[in-house]
């Protein structure tokens, strides 16, 4: 077998490193798709996930999160979430119980703070700063004020040929309190099967939402597409979709993996991300909207 993984944006880097280190050292799909994001929340200059993430409209910073287990489609998910340092790991500690798996606002913080997860102010002076001036200027320009923001999503493949895939994000700057985006969404931010491949998600939850994005990448991938055909197929067409009955159609970037560890993505914005395999150590990557 042969392991790999991708994940979204240029901030999944460092986090790829230590991933890359599991899985070529044949640990597993799931720890280290955890230890990539788990990375990028402590790291507090990633305005868009995790410590240091921007707060919503009211200055609280709301996380999502997701995991998922490709052998046992096991899922994991939060929403809402606040004070805990690690999103992610509680989710993946959700997609252990077989009912409540899916927790949000207070329930979610409670269930964190119960099973021992480091809970800490999430909301950095840096973070509070950027939020004061984005009011002001809002209020003052009539701005939108959800541009710029990002979620990190990760796919793995283990040398065992298991999968994970997980996200964690802050959701979309200055959303209003109890918004919850695409990226803690089964099907839609994230879905993964070892017997198929995974997808994950970056850009407007409200959009990705509609079209149950990487489910629908998965689906295709099933069908024998090729990731970046899936990718493809299922993206283009859809945010063409949006367009006919909306006349636009929000930012969507996809990230998708198969379980021979072939990949693809999507995007209709200037978009990094990152890849390894056992043949490749971890690469930024860049894809323009325009090349499709
Ligand atoms: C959300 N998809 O909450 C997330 C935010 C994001 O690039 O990824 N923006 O809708």
């Amino acid at each position: 077998m042969t392991w790999a993984t991708i994940a979204t944006w240029r901030m999944a880097y460092e986090g790829m490193q230590k991933a890359s280190e599991i899985l070529a050292a044949d640990g597993s799909a799931g720890d280290a798709v955890e230890k990539l994001i788990n990375e990028v929340e402590a790291y507090p200059y990633y305005k868009s996930v995790g410590y240091g993430g921007l707060p919503n409209e009211e200055g609280v910073v709301e996380m999502d999160a997701a995991f998922m287990d490709g052998d046992t489609l096991a899922q994991g998910s939060v929403a809402g979430i606040q004070n805990v340092m690690h999103a992610v790991s509680v989710a993946r500690s959700l997609s252990s119980e077989h009912y409540n798996s899916f927790r949000v606002g207070a329930g979610a913080t409670k269930y964190a703070s119960l099973h021992g997860f480091e809970m800490t102010n999430m909301l950095t002076d840096r973070a509070k700063a950027r939020w004061q001036k984005r009011l002001r200027e809002t209020q003052e320009n009539n701005l939108n004020p959800y541009n710029g923001h990002d979620t990190v999503g990760a796919i793995t493949l283990s040398n065992k040929g298991s999968m994970a895939a997980a996200t964690s994000t802050s959701g979309l700057f200055m959303k209003k309190s109890g918004r919850v985006g695409d990226s803690p969404l089964s099907g839609s931010g994230f879905y993964v099967d070892s017997e198929i491949g995974g997808a994950a998600a970056t850009g407007l939850g409200e959009d990705i939402m509609k079209g149950c994005m990487s489910y629908e990448i998965v689906r295709r991938m099933a069908d024998g597409q090729s990731p970046q055909a899936a990718c493809d197929e299922a993206v283009y067409p859809f945010i063409e979709k949006l367009k006919k009955r909306y006349g636009k159609a929000g930012e969507f970037s996809l990230v998708a993996l198969n379980n021979q560890g072939e990949w693809g993505i999507a995007t209709n914005v200037e978009f990094t991300f990152c890849v390894a395999t056992d043949q490749q150590a971890p690469k930024i990557m860049i894809a323009y909207p325009d090349a499709n």
